[in-house]
């Protein structure tokens, strides 16, 4: 090893740390592992090297979708950010583009980062266009990223939802990519192996990288072509390498590797790539892995059709596809489309729910709500019972209801509509006495004490919590609930 650089891995939000997760699982060496997130009940699902909550103004509840809340959140802690760091001198983060925590904190982070010395390299997913309204969040915290981070590599999920050769979810794969792929960087650098990759040399390619992409091919024959031909074939791939400026490319392979394969591999992808292309190259050998060869590139300096923002240039012939430029009219339109049935629904949720908390609650809307509402509180939700449930942080903080798995979350149901009577007597003298902050979500409703932003309330109709019951669990239920109050719009006052 010629200089061995201290590195950090940083998951920063849910997606973020899904990644980490991985690596934990791979007991990736060389390196340490940071999980980041606004959410503390998430983090403990984390098996990180160190974990740092930083949602303190959020109820450490994650930011609900909201990255103004995330990047409030990371500003907040400051010296906390920087003193996990421990002085690297590279900080890899990985994020997902489109929630609060993620996109609003991981530019901070990348700044704190950078202002601490460190080079900033950060793998972001972007939504998938079913994500609705996220892409143009994505957009912006990529935008904002990108002045930080000194080389931000994109993964699309979009492509892989429609060819998946790992099968599994989108997101699982990109998690399994972003984490070989990090994993094989950082040990070619950091651990003793068949050929060290130069930390200098891979500073230069990462320094300003701009925006990258990665690579992946691997063979189970020891035909240096065929590795290369998966590589430069792989269906996630959607950039033009060949006028890329830079590639760090890490070759795994079994101990029995010969060094001679290896070479063959690296100097045909050279030649794939533009000759004042800068190179960083290193091997590292793998008990699992013999017989088989694996290629995982970051090339930087490409340009990409996923966002809109994004400049397009497509040039390669091996892996661009000839409708490219139409994707992405595509893409925008069906968000487009989607973002107008959202906006339907989301306002026909509205006018329901106003209904049911007016009917359940005998409280009625004021302002231009109650004005847009006016004869909404209906008899068809006259026949429906009412469960309400009063829940409050330190229950969830404790993580009583995080444990829970679906069983429990049937047996508490039962015995939450046993308490039907006493719970709804219970809000109603909570909405007497005080203003409440009421909002939808998930078809249920919440009542937020608007001062000291805490629930006092849950309340959903049964058969909505039957139904609900049967389908998640109770921590994606109870996080949920206090996500969705950051929510906040309609004000109701008792009458
Ligand atoms: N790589 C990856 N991305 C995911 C996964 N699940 C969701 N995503 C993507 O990541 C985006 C952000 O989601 P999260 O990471 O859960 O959001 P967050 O940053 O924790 O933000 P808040 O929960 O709103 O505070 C989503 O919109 C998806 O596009 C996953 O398992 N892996
Ligand atoms: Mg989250």
């Amino acid at each position: 090893m010629s200089e061995s650089a201290k590195i950090v891995v940083v998951g920063v939000g849910g997606a973020g740390n899904s990644a980490i997760e991985r690596l934990g699982g791979l007991n990736l060496q060389g390196a340490k592992t940071i999980a980041i997130d606004c959410d503390k009940p998430a983090l403990e699902f984390i098996n990180a090297n160190k974990k740092l909550s930083i949602g303190e103004l959020v109820h450490e509840l994650g930011c609900g979708g909201f990255p103004e809340l995330g990047e409030k959140c990371a500003e907040s802690k400051r010296s906390d950010i920087i003193y996990t760091f421990d002085n690297a001198d590279i900080v890899l983060m990985t994020v997902g583009l489109g929630g609060g925590t993620g996109t609003g904190a991981a530019p901070v982070i990348a700044q704190y980062a950078r202002e601490s010395g460190a080079l900033v390299v950060a793998f972001v997913t972007i939504p998938l266009v079913t994500e609705r309204g996220r892409t143009v969040r994505a957009v912006e915290g990529l935008e904002r990223l990108r002045r930080w981070a000194n080389t931000v590599v994109i993964l699309d999920p979009n492509k892989i939802a429609r060819q998946n050769p790992f099968g599994g979810t989108a997101f699982s794969t990109i998690d399994v990519l972003i984490s070989e792929t990090i994993r094989s960087f950082v040990e070619t650098l950091n651990t003793p192996t068949l050929t060290n990759m130069d930390y200098a040399s891979a500073k230069a390619v990462l320094a300003n990288g701009g925006l990258g992409a990665i690579l992946y091919g691997s063979s189970s024959t020891r035909d240096p072509m065929d590795v290369i031909y998966e590589l430069l074939n792989h269906p996630l791939l959607d950039a033009d390498y060949e006028n890329v400026t830079g590639a760090i490319i890490c070759i795994s392979a079994g101990e029995d590797l010969p060094i001679k394969t290896a070479h063959q591999v690296m100097s045909r992808l050279r030649h794939e790539l533009d000759p004042d292309a800068k190179v960083a190259f290193g091997v590292v050998t793998r008990s699992e892995l013999v017989q088989k060869i694996q290629i995982t590139a970051i090339v930087v300096g490409i340009t990409t059709t996923v966002l809109p923002l994004v400049p397009v240039v497509k040039k390669s012939p091996v892996i661009v596809s000839s409708s490219a430029g139409k994707r992405e009219d595509e893409i925008e339109n069906e968000i487009k489309v989607e973002e107008k049935v959202e906006d339907k629904v989301e306002k026909e949720e509205k006018k329901e729910i106003v209904g049911k908390v007016a009917e359940s609650y005998g409280a009625i809307a004021k302002d231009k709500v109650s004005k847009e509402h006016e004869g909404l509180v209906s008899k068809e939700y006259a026949d429906e019972e009412v469960t309400i449930e009063s829940v409050d942080e330190s229950k969830v903080e404790n993580g009583i209801a995080i444990e829970e798995e679906n069983g429990d979350v049937l047996a508490r149901l039962e015995e939450r509509v046993s308490k039907i009577e006493e719970k709804v007597a219970d809000i109603q003298m909570l909405l007497a006495d005080q203003s409440l902050q009421v909002e939808r979500f998930m078809g249920a409703v919440v009542a937020i004490d608007p001062d000291t932003r805490k629930i006092v309330a849950v309340g959903m109709t049964q058969e909505e919590a039957n139904e609900k019951a049967k389908r998640i669990k109770a921590k994606q239920y109870i996080t949920k609930h206090v996500r969705e109050l950051l929510l906040l719009g309609v004000e109701f006052v008792p009458q």
